[in-house]
């Protein structure tokens, strides 16, 4: 019997594969978790216990988790890659303001990565968010241009990926896994062959520490969990400013003496943001009232 801590990177029917210094170990959840009412999530840093014989085992103990996301279910996730297309698909910035406002939701941090340059540059859109307070990086799957860059900002970080399709995530993953990928053998092939299927979610390995999801569903805002008062702590931005609304109860849309309107104004806050911001507030007094009916 051997001992490891590891992290789990993928659970199917019952199985939990656990990614340790020794490789890949198949395991079984202890009958003790199922009493205790947990289930183990990837992205669990776990102990296992492994049959010297076998090569498989049980899964005896599951440490802390720093967080845990409902979709993708995954636990200790770290940071939110929002991909975005500089062109083809057209840039929808409603909808990148919403998966940022997940993710400071999430308390993941938000990294923006503007795909697609070798079809426009998306200087402009980078520069929106970058004075926003985002890491913003300028990226072509295509041409491999800045993923030394990305891969940086990946090490040691458990990345979820999303953007909506066509955007390149999947070409920017295969981009960062890269030949490495296949060096690292059983692991990444088996990781390879399941990335298709999206009913599970599991982690990659990144050939210099950390990992990365692959999941086409996440990035929904999850209304039911926003009152409309902190819809404006999603935007970072507008913190400086929240202080200095003449109403306490200030919504941030229409009000007189708002600052954040005057700061929309002054151009500090970038109009298309705070566009971004009344929709998500209108959406979530809507989800408000759908509640009270
Ligand atoms: N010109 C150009 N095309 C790219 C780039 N990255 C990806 N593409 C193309 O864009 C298309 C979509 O890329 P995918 O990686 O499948 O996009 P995705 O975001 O994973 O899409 P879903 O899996 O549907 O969510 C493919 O035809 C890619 O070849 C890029 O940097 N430049
Ligand atoms: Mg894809
Ligand atoms: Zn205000």
């Amino acid at each position: 019997m051997t001992e490891y801590q590891g992290r789990i990177i993928k659970g199917i029917g019952g199985f939990y594969y656990v990614d340790t210094v020794d490789g890949l170990f198949e395991c079984r959840a202890r009958g003790v978790f199922r009493k205790e009412k947990i289930t183990p999530l990837v992205g669990d840093t776990v102990r296992i216990e492994i049959d010297s014989v076998s090569g498989t085992g049980f899964v005896s103990e599951i440490l802390p988790r720093k967080n845990a996301l409902l979709r993708p279910p995954v636990a200790n996730v770290t940071q939110m890659a929002v991909v975005m297309a500089t062109a083809n698909p057209k840039p929808n910035l409603y909808l990148l303001d919403k998966l940022i406002a997940a993710a400071e939701q999430a308390e993941l941090e938000p990294l923006i990565c503007w795909n697609k340059t070798d079809l426009d540059d998306g200087e402009e859109l980078a520069v929106i968010y970058q004075r926003a307070g985002f890491t913003t990086l300028q990226l072509s799957a295509e041409t491999g241009w800045n993923l030394e860059l990305l891969r940086e900002k990946l090490r040691n970080q458990i990345t979820v990926f999303a953007g909506n399709t066509g955007v390149g995530k999947s070409s920017l993953i295969n981009r960062i896994l890269g030949k490495e990928a296949f060096q690292t053998g059983a692991v990444s092939d088996r990781v390879e062959r399941g990335k298709h299927t999206t009913r599970h979610s599991e982690l990659a390995p990144l050939p210099d520490g950390g990992y990365i999801i692959d999941t086409p569903g996440f990035g929904s805002l999850d209304m039911s969990q926003l009152a409309p008062d902190n819809c404006g702590l999603l935007f970072r931005e507008f913190m400086p400013y929240l202080d200095d609304c003449t109403f306490r109860d200030c919504s941030h849309t229409v009000e007189k003496g708002c600052g954040v309107l005057g700061a929309v104004k002054n151009g500090e806050i970038h109009p298309s943001r705070h566009e971004s911001y009344c929709r998500i507030y209108q959406e979530v007094m809507n989800a408000q009232k759908r509640r009270r009916n």
